[in-house]
Parts: structure tokens; C-alpha cells; sequence
């Protein structure tokens, strides 16, 4: 859609933030190439995370060392071969993978036009747990649950509830109409992208409408609401920072 010069539904606030795409600007972040990697949000901002968007051109790759950071992706289109450590897989559209902290990982042999959304965080270990491992999956074979009961809002879990892993990578998909059962408040910080659709997010006292291709950060204790407006369900993918203690 064409916006008239100087608008745009962009609005960064002290501790909420809608990302729209008229607004993207490309970085150059070491270990990408052949690709525009736009960082939508990071430590500047406020966030304890990275939420990046890389769009890839034939022959782009990714390459991280091993660090202290944990990635998660997921593929939003197209496709291109993941490697951690010994792993190797094609993921698909809808293809997701977890990197964890202490290993290499890599993304090579992209379609032309491949969009994957990175979570990185600062691995924060757990006394006595092991460590996460690695991960490679297909969205399309994680089925939706019904969120609290509601089988018209439906949660995937991508990544595994347990406690060696602190991050959260869930995709949620609500048919027209459905909404979040109430205003969550909660400690926990999120970073989204929505895939689909189309609806209006509350973010602390604002209420935003928000489309397919919009980025939000919510801080922690950012109160926030969600409603699927529109002929077609909605859908969005998000981290969350999980299963650490309060102090
Ligand atoms: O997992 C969550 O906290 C999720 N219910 N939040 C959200 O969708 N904004
Ligand atoms: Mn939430």
C-alpha cells in the first residue's frame, strides 16, 4: 500500500515498538552475506534479544561461529540448508532450527528470495541442567493446540518446554474474530513477526492495527492483547526468554 510521504504506522516507545516494513533499512552484520539482513530489534531499543529479518539472494549464506549466543530461525519462505555442529537438513517454508549457544551454524544454498527471522539471545545457563541441543524442524508437523481452551486460537510450540532451554520460539494462528482470552501481563519479553492476516494488537495503552510483515517488541511487563480481524485468520511467530528464576 502507498502511504502518503512522511507517515508510516512505525512507533518505537520506551518499552513497546511496531516495526512496519516501509520502514526497513538494511545492516551489514558480520557472518551474512548475499542478503538483506535488517536487525528490527536489539539491545539499543531496550530488548534483552535480537529479532533480525534476513532476506536472502541466490548464493547468500549465513555463518556463525561458535559463541555464547543461541539463534533461533524460522523460514518464512522459500528454503536453504541448515548446519549446526554435525547436523544438516533442507528446511522448507515454515522450516525452523535452534542453534545453541557453543556451536557453529550455518545457512547456505538459499532459494532467491528466502526470508528467515533470527532470535538471538545470550545463552543464560541453569545450574545442574544440561545444555540445549540442537534442533532442525518443520513447522507444518507441530500440531496447533487450543490456547486455553479456545480451539479457535491455536498455539504451536516449536521448541521444546523444558528447562535446559531459555528460549521460547511459538507460532500462533487465530481464525477471524479470535482474540487473546485476556490482557496478559507478564514478565516474560516478546519478539513477533506476523506471518498472515491481519488484526489489532494492544501494546501497554495503545492499540495498534498490525498486517502481515509488522515486527513488535513487547518489554517485559508490557500489557498486550490480540485480536484477528478480517476475512482470513492471522498468524505470528514469537519469541519468549523461559524457565529461569525471578531473582
Ligand atoms: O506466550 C505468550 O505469552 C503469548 N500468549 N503472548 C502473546 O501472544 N502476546
Ligand atoms: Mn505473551
Amino acid at each position: 500500500m502507498n502511504r502518503p510521504y512522511g507517515t508510516t504506522r512505525t512507533h518505537v516507545a520506551a518499552r513497546h515498538a511496531l516495526l512496519a516494513a516501509d520502514g526497513h533499512v538494511k545492516s551489514h552484520v558480520p557472518g551474512i552475506t548475499g542478503a538483506a539482513a535488517v536487525i528490527l530489534i536489539n539491545e539499543a531499543m531496550g530488548a534483552g534479544f535480537a529479532q533480525l529479518l534476513v532476506t536472502f539472494e541466490a548464493g547468500g549464506r549465513a555463518v556463525f561461529p561458535a559463541s555464547g549466543v543461541e539463534t533461533g530461525g524460522y523460514f518464512e519462505s522459500g528454503g536453504g540448508t541448515v548446519a549446526i555442529g554435525r547436523q544438516k537438513k533442507r528446511c522448507p517454508a515454515g522450516g525452523f532450527f535452534f542453534a545453541p549457544a557453543g556451536e557453529a551454524w550455518a545457512i547456505a544454498a538459499p532459494k532467491a528470495g528466502t526470508r528467515v527471522t533470527l532470535f538471538q539471545k545470550e545463552f543464560a545457563p541453569l545450574a545442574g541442567v544440561t545444555t540445549p541441543k540442537a534442533i532442525i524442524g518443520d513447522a507444518a508437523k507441530v500440531k496447533g493446540q487450543p490456547f486455553l481452551g479456545d480451539p479457535d486460537a491455536r498455539l504451536q510450540v516449536l521448541l521444546p518446554d523444558e528447562p535446559e532451554f531459555d528460549l521460547a520460539m511459538n507460532i500462533f494462528t487465530y481464525q477471524p474474530g479470535a482474540t487473546l482470552p485476556f490482557v496478559e501481563t507478564h514478565v516474560m519479553e516478546h519478539g513477533l513477526l506476523m506471518l498472515a492476516g491481519q488484526g489489532v494488537y494492544r501494546l501497554e495503552d495503545s492499540w495498534y492495527p498490525v498486517a502481515a510483515g509488522d515486527a513488535i517488541w513487547m518489554a517485559p511487563f508490557c500489557p498486550q492483547w490480540f485480536a484477528a480481524v478480517g476475512k482470513a485468520p492471522a498468524s505470528y511467530l514469537y519469541y519468549k526468554d523461559v524457565n529461569r528464576a525471578a531473582l
